[in-house]
């Protein structure tokens, strides 16, 4: 979500980079696109609009029509911004136990195997981590599969049991297998839920206590 929305506001940018000069007119369009992008980002209506609001008056206030280089101005506020709505500061993960276990929940297609090959990538290269991915969604039959191509493309291992109808067995195995095989890091991509799902949430909380992971991160 973050990729896109960030290639969004760069193209919002480029309508205050392409002109010569600046205006109240292209400031206030640049905002519309940056209302837009969020709104595409699924923020709230009355956050987006209180957000550009908010970036408009610092923009006045820091008389960004008259300053040297307009645009990076713009970019600088509208970037201190939005960690201000992200959550002002960014939450470490915690990776602390041998194996590091983390699962992987939420919403179905709401980018759980793709985040959970990314992390694994970023653990990797950025904290000398030895993943293993684990596949545990068993109902979806491209599931597997899917894992494994994106394990392949940033060499992380996969651990799959394809007869394996029980995610909380396989779960259970793979970070058996990750203490085995010296993998200090798991990452437990599970299938897509809803909260009103009472077996599937009741699969993920028993997937839960059978790893007991540091962390549990609910992609929406
Ligand atoms: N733009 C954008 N698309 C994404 C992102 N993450 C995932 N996608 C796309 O969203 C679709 C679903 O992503 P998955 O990672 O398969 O989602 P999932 O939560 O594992 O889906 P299920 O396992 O079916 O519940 C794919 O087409 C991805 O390419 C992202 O950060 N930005
Ligand atoms: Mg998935």
């Amino acid at each position: 979500m973050f990729e896109n929305l960030s290639e969004r506001l760069e193209r919002s940018f480029k309508i205050l980079k392409g002109q010569g000069k600046i205006t109240e007119i292209n400031v206030a369009e640049t905002l519309k696109e940056v209302r837009r992008a969020l709104l595409d980002a699924d923020v709230n209506y009355k956050t987006a609009k209180e957000f550009t609001e908010t970036v408009k008056a610092k923009a006045l206030g820091q008389d960004v029509l008259n300053a040297v280089r307009p645009e990076q101005m713009m970019v600088k506020i509208v970037h201190d911004e939005l960690a201000v709505l992200m959550g002002g500061t960014a939450a470490e993960i915690n990776i602390k136990g041998n194996p590091a276990v983390i699962l992987m929940s939420g919403l179905q297609g709401s980018g759980k195997t793709t985040f959970s090959g990314k992390l694994a990538n970023m653990l990797k290269s950025k904290r000398g981590k030895n993943p293993l991915l684990v596949a545990a969604d068993v109902y979806r039959p491209a599931a597997i599969e899917q894992l494994k191509v994106l394990g392949e493309q940033i060499g992380v291992p996969v651990y799959a049991e394809e007869e394996n109808k029980n995610p909380v067995k396989i779960a259970r195995n793979a970070v058996q297998h990750a203490r085995t095989y010296g993998r200090d890091l798991v990452i437990i991509d599970t299938a897509g839920r809803l909260a009103i799902d009472e077996e599937m949430m009741n699969e993920i909380e028993s997937i839960k206590k059978a790893v007991n992971p540091q962390e549990t991160l609910f992609v929406v």
